[in-house]
């Protein structure tokens, strides 16, 4: 993999700081940011400043380089598109990417594209205020460097600030405390020590399988058993590889315009039959577990498609559900760990898992299921993790207790617009956005993967380059009519807040506690983050840049001046 560090000259901790007047200031190199970095950049020539906190590229691929880390969505959707030669030039070695092969891909990326000369590393934004005055943005960074930038993109990603539950005696434990989605780049050695893992999610779920193989005895806490299915992840050969490259343009079309920005019967070994048309309801017992049977050895997140309703109809849900706890009883030999894995919420409440070997590792003897449900953690001590009935001594506390999703990151930058109303009180009741893309009364800042957008409820980087795209063509559209700034109506903007929510309350999501409604945070105010549908959400857009951004203002240049 490429050293990151040095990938720009620009990294070194101890720059001088600047004071530079850019067209454009991205916030985040993750794949939103260097997408926009290329889109600005070179396809547009504006000047073009990316800011990024860590060492690198890559966003959460930088960060979440715990042990097994892996993507979910499969390699040859999980890609950016702008460029036909990288789509043809770039070889996936598997069906499901682990997190070094991603970041060795977005480290090739930076590198092709010549994108380290204008990218500040190892600096945060602290805070971004509008000049009504010059319809300019001031930046500012932890290093002491101050940008005027028209124009700002937050590609800060929807699941970037990792979250820890404030137990008591945090600064106790006196062993190693390590957050998935914040792994450390030097080697963390678990061989032979006693690991607790807190939180059985994606990330969880992934750590865990791969920690029970070389830690003396693990002990996995788990609040909630999430719905967990095979990932059936296999080598990719050459020639399936290329007979995707061949169709890509024909295939991208069907991806951006299907529900979750990814799609299934297009990929040359796709397995029409898991792609189910009909009802749970309306098959007999036999049908139903047949096809239950091939979607779960197809893997993926194809038991998801393997009738239509099983996200919507609560007895279809409840075959689901039957039919996991049959595959767990059989994969898990202790009854009892094998009951407490079995999801008791409705299918598809929290996001689908897919694991490679995770049930089996209940068999082995250095592995513990705890149940955090019955038996809550009440603190950390010196030793370890204190349970109401027990005390757990580890060496190692991995915490994968998940993410601020969707607003985190977006509220610890002190963002301010007109009248100096900061972002964070402009959302104090849950976030407002039109398109989750722009906020009223804050003009000429544009949100990538932004809450209230369908990102993350999507193929991320097909989301992500399709905002970026359409924040591109405004820009464009509003500096060929000399208009110096747009921000959305505030009529338009509570409707689209009520669409997301009516959306998101009519949905199986909100049904159960999970980051998707804030509902995985104390306190957080409870309204729904992601938009639900991609084809619909990208027909919204299409619709808007199409009527000249209608639902936005447009300031006119006299105005401003
Ligand atoms: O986080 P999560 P994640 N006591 O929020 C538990 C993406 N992702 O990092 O379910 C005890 O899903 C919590 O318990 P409960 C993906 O979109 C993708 O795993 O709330 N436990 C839960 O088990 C994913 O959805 C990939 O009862 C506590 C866990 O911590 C998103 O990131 C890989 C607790 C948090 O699960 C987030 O996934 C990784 C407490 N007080 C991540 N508080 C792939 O592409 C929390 N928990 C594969």
């Amino acid at each position: 993999m490429t050293d990151q560090v040095k990938l720009s000259p620009d990294s070194a901790k101890d720059r001088p700081a600047e004071r530079e007047t850019f067209d454009v200031v991205i916030v985040g190199a993750g794949f939103g940011g260097l997408a926009a970095l290329h889109k600005f950049r070179d396809e547009l020539g504006y000047s073009v400043r990316l800011i990024e906190a860590a060492s690198g590229a890559g966003g959460v691929w930088y960060w979440n380089g715990y042990p097994g880390a892996r993507c979910d969505v499969e390699s040859l959707q999980y890609a950016l598109a702008f460029s036909p030669e990288l789509t043809q030039e770039w070889s996936w070695t598997e069906r499901f990417s682990a997190q070094p092969e991603i970041l060795a891909y977005v480290n090739h990326v930076v590198e092709r594209f010549d994108m380290a000369r204008d990218m500040r590393l190892d600096t945060r934004v602290t805070s971004a205020s509008y000049d009504e005055t010059s319809a300019n943005w001031i930046i500012k960074t932890d290093r002491g460097d101050q940008y005027d930038a028209r124009y700002v993109i937050m590609a800060t990603g929807p699941l970037s600030t990792p979250y820890m539950p404030a137990w008591p005696g945090l600064d106790d434990f006196k062993g190693e405390i390590h957050h998935t989605g914040l792994w450390p780049h030097e080697p963390v050695d678990l061989s032979d020590k006693r690991v607790a893992i807190v939180g059985t999610g994606s990330s969880g779920v992934q750590a865990a399988t791969a920690v029970s193989q070389e830690a003396e005895h693990l002990f996995v806490f788990q609040r909630t058993p999430h719905h967990i299915v095979p990932a059936t992840n296999r080598p990719l050969d050459g020639d399936e590889q290329n007979a995707v490259k061949a169709r890509y343009p024909e295939l991208y079309a069907n991806w951006t315009s299907s529900p979750a920005g990814m799609s299934w019967r297009s990929l040359p070994t796709d397995d029409p039959v898991v792609t189910g048309d009909k009802s749970a309801l309306e098959v007999g017992d036999e049908e139903r577990q047949a096809t239950f049977e091939r979607a779960w050895n197809y893997g993926g997140t194809t038991l998801h498609r393997s009738f239509n309703d099983l996200l919507i109809d609560e007895r279809a849900s409840q075959y689901a559900n039957e039919f996991i706890a049959g595959k767990i009883a059989t994969l898990v030999k202790d009854p009892e760990t094998a009951a407490l894995l079995v999801p008791t919420q409705y299918y598809g409440t929290k996001r689908l898992i897919l694991e490679t070997g995770y049930y089996e590792i209940f068999n082995q003897p250095n592995v513990t299921l705890v149940d955090a449900k019955s038996d809550p953690i009440e603190c950390l001590t010196a030793k370890g993790i204190r349970t109401g009935s027990t005390d757990y001594d580890v060496d190692v506390i991995i915490f994968a207790t998940g993410y601020d999703a969707l607003t985190g990151s977006l509220n610890r930058i002190d963002i301010r617009g007109r009248d100096g109303m900061t972002l964070a009180d402009a959302w104090r009741d849950g976030p407002q956005s039109h398109l989750g893309i722009m906020v009223s009364g804050f003009p000429n800042i544009f949100l990538i993967s932004g809450p209230q957008s369908p990102s993350a409820l999507a193929n991320v980087i097909v989301a992500n380059e399709q905002q970026v795209n359409w924040v591109s063509d405004a820009v464009r559209y509003l500096d060929d009519h000399d208009i110096p700034a747009m921000e959305p109506e505030t009529e338009a903007q509570a409707k689209w807040v009520e669409e997301v929510n009516a959306r998101g309350m009519a949905s199986i999501y909100t049904k159960g506690a999970n980051w998707y409604w804030g509902a995985n945070i104390n306190g957080k105010s409870p309204s729904f983050l992601c938009f639900i549908n991609f084809a619909d959400y990208k027909a919204a857009c299409d619709e808007i840049a199409s009527t000249h951004y209608s639902g936005f203002v447009l300031a006119d240049a006299k105005q401003s001046a």
